[in-house]
């Protein structure tokens, strides 16, 4: 029978997974919702969809007797072939509710309306609301293109070695002594995701300090399932404040003073997040004293937005220098999705930087196991053009003044947004538009008030409300305003 065999299949995968040393060593550091076996892990991630009148360990005692609620069984037509047997092994899955910033794009997709605009998804656009394909980009692509020693070999594990090696100087800067003392080691990785999943998983094996993680409160939504995911206990510190739309410094320090020595804390390298709140240099002072000589912390910074603050690739990197270059132990997970526009070429590294060339080494072996296991290896097409970019002195000069542009037409959208509504006089103070960097503004418009506006005006962004600022143009800016200003007098927040 179907369902005896699936009983047979469990209990070897489980013996498999929980009696290996590896595995163990693994989940030693998990907390406890994450340390369990495999399967069941499966169950409990996405607890919402087992059926709740069973109890965890009952649901799973039962699912590996083969045990499967009659009521989850749904029958699928077999007239053809009555000696199948007519119950799916998956007819108690259940509808997963959509990513809450991918399925924004989904529900515009399904509008109707040809005034909707996207606000959603963090993906710059041009005035004209189409997506951009920088030139620099198209020059480097067809020169690969034309190159006769072009080949769809399988890469190394750990990717293009230049690609490796000029972002690691993007990111710390060609001058980083870390990099000239061999103490970094970078691996290319499938964008900015999967950079943090093969930093948290690597973590999850091998840190010897605490497996626990710290986000801020709030932050990309993905950070959140990421690291759990990986094996990191993830916890939360104070970030934003939203009485005065800006940093709750004095909450983030007592929080990272909290933590346990020895603790991970995410930090956003620049351009946060949904907030679009970033530190001071003074205040990355004060952040960096708690984590290097208050508290033995493990600072790792998500970089995504290099380039997208401030227009320089340099300033954006500033905090993460700063770390770096104090000598201590750090971990970056760039991407090249928005600065350079490769989103779906999935184009990103993972640099680890250690207090030893002989560490640095190990942890690129480990960092190959675990990456393996995983994907293999990454792609070639979109670290190609990165590299060729980055290495050529003519394409990078040209990359740096399209980044600027990027980065400028988002503040004129801050500058247009705001008189928009200063025109219309809608209620509340609305500066923080202006103050506010990078993709995002972090509008503070309610969940009721989002909802109208999608509802009403067709205009799509995340239910916390947050808008993407590189999704505006100056033809719809009017029409966003209209509607922030009917849905703020329509519903209080
Ligand atoms: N970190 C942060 C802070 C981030 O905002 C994103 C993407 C990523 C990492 C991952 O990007 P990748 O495409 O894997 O390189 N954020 C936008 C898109 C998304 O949610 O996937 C967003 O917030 O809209």
């Amino acid at each position: 029978m179907m369902i005896r065999g699936v009983g047979r299949k469990v209990p070897s995968l489980l013996r498999l997974s929980s009696s290996s040393s590896y595995t163990s060593a693994l989940a030693a550091g998990r907390n406890s919702w994450i340390h369990t076996p495999s399967i069941e892990r499966e169950a409990v991630d996405e607890r919402i969809d087992v059926p709740a009148s069973l109890s965890r360990g009952a649901r799973f005692q039962g699912f590996l007797r083969g045990e499967v609620p009659r009521r989850h069984m749904s029958a699928v037509a077999t007239e053809t072939h009555p000696s199948v047997s007519t119950d799916s092994f998956f007819s108690h899955v259940q509808q997963a509710p959509e990513d809450p910033i991918l399925g924004i794009t989904v529900a515009y997709n399904n509008d109707p309306n040809p005034a909707k605009v996207n606000l959603g998804v963090g993906a710059y656009r041009t005035e004209e609301g189409k997506p951009l394909l920088l030139t620099v980009l198209q020059k480097a692509e067809e020169t690969l293109l034309a190159k006769e020693s072009r080949n769809k070999e399988y890469l190394g594990i750990t990717g293009i070695p230049e690609f490796n090696k000029l972002s690691a100087q993007l990111i710390l800067g060609s001058d980083c002594p870390a990099i000239a003392e061999k103490r970094v080691s970078t691996v290319q990785c499938l964008s900015g995701t999967g950079s943090l999943r093969v930093g948290g998983e690597f973590l999850a094996r091998h840190y010897g300090g605490q497996k626990i993680i710290y986000v801020p409160v709030p932050t990309w939504g993905n950070h959140l399932k990421i690291f759990p995911l990986a094996g990191l206990e993830t916890r939360t510190y104070r970030y934003y404040d939203p009485k005065t739309k800006g940093l709750d410094y004095a909450g983030m320090v007592e929080d990272l003073r909290a933590a346990p020595s020895g603790a991970v804390v995410l930090l956003h390298a620049c351009a946060h997040n949904p907030t679009g709140v970033d530190p001071t240099q003074e205040q990355w002072e004060g952040i960096r004293r708690v984590i290097r000589e208050e508290k033995q912390l493990l600072p790792f910074f998500d970089s995504a937005y290099q380039g997208f603050a401030s227009g320089s690739l340099d300033t954006d990197a500033w905090a993460v220098r700063r770390f770096v270059n104090d000598g201590g132990e750090v971990f970056v997970a760039q991407s090249y999705a928005k600065n350079m526009g490769l989103y779906g070429e999935r184009v990103g590294a993972l640099s680890v930087i250690v207090k030893g060339a002989d560490v640095a080494t190990r942890v690129e072996s480990q960092l190959k196991q675990v990456i393996r296991p995983m994907y293999s290896s990454p792609p070639t097409h979109g670290a190609a053009i990165v590299a060729s970019i980055l290495a050529d002195k003519d394409l990078l000069e040209e990359w740096k003044v399209e980044l600027k542009g990027m980065a400028d037409r988002i503040i004129s959208m801050r500058h247009q947004l705001f008189d928009a509504l200063k025109e219309r006089k809608t209620p509340g103070n609305w500066d923080h538009i202006l103050n506010q960097i990078g993709m995002f503004t972090f509008t503070g418009l309610n969940k009721e008030q989002v909802e109208y506006m999608r509802r009403e005006h067709h205009i799509y962004m995340t239910l916390d409300g947050r808008i993407s600022m590189a999704g505006l143009s100056s033809r719809t800016v009017p029409q966003l305003a209209d509607a922030i200003h009917s849905a703020v007098t329509k519903f209080s927040s």
